[in-house]
């Protein structure tokens, strides 16, 4: 896991965007993101259900495995997007970006490699986009069934209850 500021320049999604300026740990948190590295999928195992994790699926995202709707999927996965529930990712194999809206929103990219794991907080604005490796196999984590849905971003999701809830507890 890294974390840096997304330098904003034109160019392929999937290339770093790095600015050179990294984020702290305690800005992530503030953010309300949580991260681990766990090799041993008893860990993953054990936080989901102190978490009350429920269901789960695994996802392979490579042009191997989608084909011709790869770059489509790919394309889809970076439209900014909310979840009303809080979701772990875990990386199985290969690597991405997950980028998170800052405070003032701005784009943080949190960089992604095998085994690492990252927790969302439900109301937080995201995309994903795999890397120039084209190789991202990870496990998703939900909480609840009908809220993982993406809600891509729009005047109607600002007013989202778990939108709000989110920024209230932001910084704190
Ligand atoms: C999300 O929530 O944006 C995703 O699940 C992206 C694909 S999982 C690596
Ligand atoms: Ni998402």
């Amino acid at each position: 896991m890294k974390a840096y500021w997304f330098d904003n320049l034109p160019g392929d999604q999937r290339e770093p965007h790095n600015s050179g300026r990294e984020v702290s740990a305690e800005y992530l948190d503030q953010l309300g993101i949580k991260y681990f590295n766990y090799p041993d999928l008893a860990d993953v195992n054990a936080l989901a259900s102190q978490r009350s994790y429920k269901n789960r699926d695994e996802i392979t995202i490579s042009p191997k495995t989608m084909g011709d709707v790869y770059e489509e999927k790919v394309k889809n996965f970076f439209n900014e997007h909310l979840h009303e529930d809080e979701e772990i990712r875990y990386i199985l194999d290969g690597g991405g970006f997950f980028d998170v809206r800052s405070e003032g929103d701005d784009w943080v990219r949190i960089k992604l490699e095998k085994h690492d794991l990252m927790i969302m907080p439900a109301g937080i604005y995201h995309r994903f986009t795999t890397d120039t490796q084209n190789y991202t196999k990870a496990m998703r984590l939900f909480k609840e069934d009908p809220k993982w849905t993406p809600l891509n971003r729009s005047g109607e999701t600002d007013q989202n209850q778990y939108r709000q809830e989110y920024l209230k507890t932001r910084g704190a």
